[in-house]
């Protein structure tokens, strides 16, 4: 069977793709790994699991009826409730009939006679289709560093990523928490609040921000509601997909006194407003230092023991330049005498034991452990597919010395495969329903010209994505992002090539870009 389109992941990307494609009137079909639809937030079900873009921001802006029926309960919604919203949107859509669960591409290449790609599951399928448009997400590809001894452990082990869906019972438990990003920050409380013992191996210290969650009011909704249309495009305008409100004044040439009103009204206010601050805090250290500290003083305020404050503070990396945490009581859960925390970078983990972690200062008896240790961002989920292309090249030698792609839409020599939000795109530095819209909508705009024209293959032009890979390089440059090592740079990950993956120009100078290459007939992009 030949498909006009198949679609890789049934997440926001993939709900919205498939949606598109029926509208142009051709066939497509998802796959899913995964039970049901939602993507990363059918699999990230750890306690606390809620997004840091405010739910009536984080959520489709592509029919106006879904924006004003859906009702947003909370500032933040959970992960339970934008589960029940993506399960809303495929039953409303009527999308589940052209999704394949519980299978997993695992191969697609590049059949240049035919110009089809062939694709082969983990369940034996076999499909051919004309174009290949992955929606495999940024940070699905969950990762579990290889300690000696895992596999030795007595108990159970769980990946925030990869939480059983019947939930955990922390009662009475000795829980160990391997990593302290935006997943263990959210999950570290929560586990503190039901298991007898929580430790935390930390290696690096995070911002962490109060997220200031609360119901949402229904005058607030209403307002928001009227003003959509607007708010929205404002949102695809902006540098990060959200309603940031940020100030463009300089931190330096503010007073002590003019820094810490402005500091304290985003802290009180809550949430990722206050990177908008001041305006060059994500590229001037001695201005971010001034954030920076801001946030270690909070610290310091709120952790009673000095030493355990201390080890919380970041000290190794500008704020911003690994992605910054929300939290609810998370410095505050450092003051329970149940929670240790244990750096790992004074003293490493040397093994996982049958009964504990052993670090090389002592060993510390877990029952249960919870790995919150991340994810081989971006690339990690298109190379774990085998894709071949052009003269039988694989993606995993194109990309051996990092992501190469035009636009992070394509990357040259595998024609009629799209990624959306792909390398190279603001992707995991946006809000990301905005970015997924804007490359769903390119997409499946540049599909339709195309049938129009006759036009039977597209394929990126390697000048091109030479200039723009260059590009994507040097923008992060001007920025503080290169001096963390982060996921964005694949730092997590021994071996991982160290470039920056993400595109921090914003996602309205990038949308413009984007929308001029289509107004100049798909300039840097080979037709045929
Ligand atoms: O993963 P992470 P995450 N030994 O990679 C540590 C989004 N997200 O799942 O920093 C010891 O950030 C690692 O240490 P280090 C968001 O974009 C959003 O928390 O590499 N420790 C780090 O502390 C986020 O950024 C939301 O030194 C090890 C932790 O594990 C992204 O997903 C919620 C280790 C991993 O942190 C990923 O977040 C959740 C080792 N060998 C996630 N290996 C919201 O919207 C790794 N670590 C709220």
């Amino acid at each position: 069977m030949t498909l006009d389109a198949v679609v890789v992941g049934a997440g926001f990307a993939g709900m919205y793709m498939l949606h598109r494609l029926r509208g142009l009137g051709l066939s497509a079909r998802a796959y899913e790994t995964g039970a049901g639809v939602g993507g990363t937030w059918y699999w990230n079900r750890y306690p606390g699991a809620r997004c840091d873009v405010e739910s009536m921001q984080y959520s489709y802006s592509f029919s106006d009826d879904l924006q004003q029926e859906w009702e947003w309960s909370e500032r933040y919604a959970s992960q339970p409730e934008i589960l029940l919203y993506a399960e809303h949107v495929a039953d409303r859509f009527d999308l589940r009939r052209d999704i394949v669960f519980e299978t997993r591409v695992t191969r697609a290449a590049y059949d240049e006679t035919a110009n089809l790609w062939r694709l082969e599951t983990d369940r034996g399928d076999r499909v051919a289709a004309r174009h290949l448009i992955t929606a495999v997400g940024c940070l699905s590809a969950a990762r579990v560093p290889d300690f000696p001894g895992a596999a030795s452990f007595q108990g159970p082990t769980h990946h925030t990523g990869r939480w059983p869906h019947e939930g955990v019972d922390f009662t009475g438990r000795r829980v160990a928490v391997i990593g302290t990003g935006s997943s263990g920050i959210q999950a570290i409380p929560i586990i503190a609040g039901q298991a007898e013992r929580v430790t935390v191996f930390q290696r690096t210290p995070n911002y962490s921000l109060p997220a200031r969650n609360r119901p949402l009011e229904p005058d607030h909704q209403t307002w928001v509601k009227a003003r959509y249309a607007e708010l929205r495009a404002t949102m695809r305008e902006s540098a990060a997909g959200i309603l940031a409100d940020p100030n463009p004044d300089s931190a330096l040439a503010a007073t002590e006194a003019e820094r810490a009103r402005a500091f304290e009204a985003r802290w009180a206010r809550g949430g990722l407003a206050f990177v908008g601050t001041f305006g060059d805090l994500a590229i001037n250290p001695d201005a971010n230092e001034l954030a920076a500290e801001f946030v270690r003083a909070k610290i310091r305020e709120i952790v009673a023991d000095p030493g355990v404050a201390e080890l919380l503070s970041p000290r190794n990396h500008p704020i911003g330049s690994k992605r910054i945490c929300l939290d609810t009581g998370y410095y505050a859960t450092y003051n329970r005498p149940t929670v240790t925390l244990v750096d790992v970078r004074r003293d490493p983990i040397l093994e996982i034991t049958p009964t504990g972690v052993r670090t090389a200062a002592a060993e510390h008896p877990a029952d249960m452990i919870v790995y919150a240790t991340g994810y081989d961002a971006l690339t990690g989920p298109l190379l774990g597919i085998d894709i071949t292309g052009k003269g039988g090249l694989s993606l995993r030698r194109k990309w051996a010395a990092g992501p190469r792609t035009y636009l992070g839409l394509m990357t040259a020599g595998f024609p009629n495969l799209f990624t959306i939000t792909g390398p190279g795109s603001p992707s995991v530095l946006s809000n990301m329903i905005v970015s997924i819209e804007q490359h769903v909508d390119w997409i499946a705009e540049c599909l339709d010209r195309l049938r129009a024209r006759g036009v039977a293959t597209i394929d990126a032009d390697p000048l091109a994505e030479d200039a723009w890979t260059a590009h994507v390089s040097e923008v992060a440059g001007h920025t503080l992002y290169p001096r963390a090592d982060s996921w964005y740079l694949g730092a997590n990950v021994p071996g991982k090539p160290r470039v920056f993956m993400p595109y921090v120009g914003g996602v309205g100078a990038y949308r413009m870009k984007c929308d001029e290459v289509t107004a100049n007939g798909y300039e840097g992009f080979v037709l045929s």
